[in-house]
């Protein structure tokens, strides 16, 4: 029951509110157009309004460009770079130690054929009687006769030349190896009457008997030392002893 007089005090205030805000609003139409009573006076200016939005890029001016100033300074250096790449592969190397061994090898090799060379020769020296020797020759003798032609082969196997005296100690040195008639390294096979030495080049000593060289007969172009010593020219296919020189 006590509903009723509070619903009747509310839609009372309601009304009240209504005209009261309707009065309001027609004394702002009235003042808009008619200067009302009271005098009114400017405000005070209001605040600044926001900027507005950025205008477009201007042309650009038209003064003169300076001229370009001098470079700078240099910079300090730049940190290490970080290492390059691995190069290509390199060539191929030497062989290594075997061919080194091969190499020792093959000097090995040539030095005993050299020492079965020199023991051949040694074992043919052998086979001659005792030499004698002179100043710087040496001179040996197998004691065997034999043609000029052979006793130069014989001489040049031993690696050796035909006992040629070039002063008289030498001919005297070959006279007491060969006890006997001995060819000696001299002939004028090559221009009749002028003796040279089978090394080459003319006499420079000669011990002839007397009447001698006499090329006698159909000819003689070999020399023989004969046991006095003295020399003979005497035909080259006769046989006489062998004797060979060597450096001493
Ligand atoms: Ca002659
Ligand atoms: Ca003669």
């Amino acid at each position: 029951m006590l509903l009723l007089p509070l619903l009747l005090v509310l839609l009372l205030s309601v009304v009240t509110v209504a005209s009261e805000t309707k009065t309001c609003e027609d004394a702002q139409k009235t003042c808009s157009v008619i200067t009302c009573g009271i005098p009114v006076t400017n405000g005070t200016p209001g605040r600044d309004g926001r900027d507005g939005l950025k205008g477009e890029k201007g042309d650009p001016g038209q003064g003169l460009r300076g001229l370009q100033g001098p470079p700078g300074k240099l910079g300090p250096p730049g940190n290490i770079g970080a290492p390059g790449a691995p190069g290509p592969k390199g060539p191929k190397g030497d062989r290594g130690d075997s061919s080194i061994a091969e190499t020792k090898l093959a000097n090995l090799e040539r030095e005993i054929r050299s020492l079965k060379s020199e023991l051949n020769l040694i074992k043919k020296l052998q086979t001659f009687s005792l030499g004698k020797k002179s100043g710087k020759k040496f001179y040996v003798t197998n004691g065997e006769k034999m043609p000029f032609s052979q006793v130069k082969a014989l001489c040049t196997e031993l690696q050796a030349t035909v006992a040629t005296p070039k002063n008289a100690e030498e001919n005297k040195a070959i006279q007491d190896v060969a006890r006997d008639i001995a060819f000696l390294g001299i002939t004028d096979e090559v221009t009749e009457g002028q003796f040279t030495y089978l090394t080459g080049g003319r006499l420079t000593y000669s011990n002839w008997k007397t009447n001698e060289p006499n090329d006698y007969g159909s000819g003689e172009d070999c020399v023989i030392i004969l046991k006095e010593g003295l020399w003979n020219d005497v035909s080259c296919s006769s046989s006489f002893l062998a004797v060979c020189e060597f450096p001493a």
